[in-house]
């Protein structure tokens, strides 16, 4: 496949730009000024490009998330006007006008990584006729994370199966998981479980978690019960307790092959069974 692009495309980057869980491009254009910007379709096949302007003669381009709201954002390194754009995302893959920020002479390459240990990326760029590189400092703010939700199970969320019954009630699989809070870098996070509001009675712990969700294991939770949860998010500036905290589900009290219902699951249940083999059902 083939997909058109502005004039003399120099540099291309992927990440997903548009937080649809898909990789899309950003191509540098170095004769069109500009930068285009190509969504994936999901199966590798991307939309026609959309056109952002850049500085003079782009050379170079890269992605990360600059300004620590979540979405990724574009460098791009201007040949000719010896500066770097700044193309902001607005959270859906779009990009709001470039804010250039000046380098040394005729950069053509620009890469992104924390350079001085605060978490937020910074910006080196290689300039050619300046036998140089600059390096450029996010000056963003570092900050706690950002507010995040409890996704799954939904909070009320009732009439669950126990882990070991799988999947129904729980989506995929038995995971407690949660949102992403803005930050730089990801955070790690501390889960909490418990038979009480007040988080006292803990069933589950743990801290350290670098993952948004935790797979809740067998023989921890008990039908017909509720449990209540919790999760703080930790960067290297502070903390965030999750929304809400805690959230609430319940197990299912029905017990699945408990045929006489006396909570166990055994051969007296095998037994309840076949004692009603044959029997004629209205
Ligand atoms: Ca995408
Ligand atoms: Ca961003
Ligand atoms: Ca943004
Ligand atoms: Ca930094």
């Amino acid at each position: 496949m083939i997909y058109g692009l502005g004039g003399g495309p120099a540099s291309v980057a992927i990440a997903d730009l548009d937080a649809d869980g898909d990789n899309d491009l950003a191509v540098a254009n170095f004769t069109s000024d500009n930068v285009s910007v190509l969504k994936n379709n999901g199966n590798g096949t991307f939309a026609a490009h959309v056109t952002y302007a850049a500085g003079s003669l782009p050379d170079s381009v890269a992605i990360a998330d600059l300004d620590a709201d979540g979405d990724m954002d574009l460098a791009v390194a201007n040949a000719n006007s010896n500066n770097v754009s700044v193309l902001k995302n607005n959270g859906d893959g779009t990009f709001s006008a470039h804010v250039p920020y000046g380098v040394g002479s005729s950069p053509r390459s620009v890469a992104i990584a924390d350079l001085d240990g605060n978490t937020s990326p910074d910006l080196a760029v290689a300039n050619y006729s300046g036998n140089n590189v600059s390096i450029l400092i996010n000056l963003t703010e570092v900050l706690p994370p950002g507010a995040f939700s409890l996704t799954l199970p939904a909070d009320g969320a009732g009439g669950l199966p126990l882990p070991d019954d799988v999947i129904a009630g729980w989506a995929v699989q038995p995971s407690l998981r949660w949102s992403r809070p803005n930050s730089f870098a990801e955070p790690t996070y501390d889960l909490t479980v418990a038979t009480d509001a007040g988080l006292t009675n803990i069933v589950v712990q743990q801290n350290g978690l670098t993952q948004r969700q935790f797979d809740l294991l067998y023989g921890v939770l008990q039908f017909g019960a509720a449990y209540y949860w919790s999760v703080t998010a930790h960067n290297s500036i502070g903390s965030r307790v999750s929304t809400p905290s805690p959230a609430r589900f319940s197990i299912s009290g029905v017990c699945p092959g408990d045929a006489n219902n006396d909570r166990v699951v055994n051969f007296a249940d095998l037994t309840a069974v076949l004692s009603r083999f044959l029997d004629v059902c209205p």
